[in-house]
């Protein structure tokens, strides 16, 4: 099955280079995604071509018109399914995550309209957009890149898409948990060694090794993910070992 996305934005070459290099190409290659880029402004219908304006009220910067942005929606949504999801990129969206890649990724055609300058007038958004995402607390100069984020994340989860060697199940975030440390050749680079349970072949002891690895980095770097994670008796014994150990060494540096 082919998942359709539209990309409705003033800046559509910005999409070039990402949307044709390594695993977006392939998915495109192999018809797993049909990705369709709409300049808003050839939905312009004045002889300047233009596409924003002064904000009501005053505050400076500038504001993308309704009309051309409504007109690209409808465009998008004349062969959508029902239901199908208009989502606006903007910091004041949802905060994007891996369980939103994967609920995306499920639909069969998705509409992403990326905004530039200070917002789109916001009669557009009470209209059309069904679903508002943001890639994190912080502003850009528009949603292109936010647009490019989601669907680099949610390709990933398209079946097909990665090998099995890939699967986006072991992702780190799949379970809550960070990954473990990754190495390949040379056996020692610089002094320093690759740990021996890797090279050891011993099936069982690796997979345990790397819970426990993941889960150290996840309580170092993450605590606020374990508070989520649905953890094993095994997984909560060794984060009661870490406590102690950081209990330890507190107490050892006084
Ligand atoms: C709409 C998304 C679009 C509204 C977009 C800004 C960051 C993100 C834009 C605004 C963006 C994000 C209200 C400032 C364009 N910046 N974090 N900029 N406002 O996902």
């Amino acid at each position: 099955m082919t998942m359709r996305i539209d990309v409705l934005t003033l800046f559509p070459a910005m999409f070039q280079g990402p949307m044709t290099e390594s695993m977006l190409w392939k998915a495109r290659d192999r018809q797993l995604l049909d990705l369709r880029l709409h300049d808003i402004r050839d939905f312009t219908t004045d002889k300047h071509r233009t596409a924003d304006d002064i904000p009501y009220g005053g505050g400076g910067g500038m504001i993308m018109k309704p009309e051309p942005v409504v007109a690209a929606i409808e465009y998008a949504l004349q062969d959508a399914p029902p239901r199908t999801p208009v989502i606006l990129m903007t910091p004041q969206g949802r905060v994007f995550s891996h369980a939103i890649a994967k609920e995306l990724a499920e639909q069969p055609h998705l509409i992403l309209l990326c905004g530039r300058y200070e917002g789109i007038d916001d009669r557009v958004r009470q209209l059309l957009v069904t679903d508002e995402i943001s890639i994190g607390d912080y502003v850009l100069t528009g949603g292109e890149l936010p647009a490019m984020v989601i669907i680099d994340a949610l390709v990933r989860h398209i079946p097909g898409v990665l090998g099995a060697e890939g699967a986006a199940d072991r992702d780190s975030h799949a379970d809550g948990i960070l990954e473990a440390p990754h190495y390949t050749r040379p056996p020692e680079f610089r002094g320093l060694s690759v740990p021996a349970v890797l090279t050891e072949g011993h099936g069982a002891k690796l997979a345990q090794w790397r819970r426990e690895q993941g889960l150290r980095r996840t309580w170092e770097r993450r605590p606020d993910l374990l508070l989520k994670a649905d953890l094993t008796e095994d997984e909560r014994y060794l984060l009661g070992r870490f406590a102690d150990e950081d209990a330890r060494r507190l107490s050892s540096a006084k």
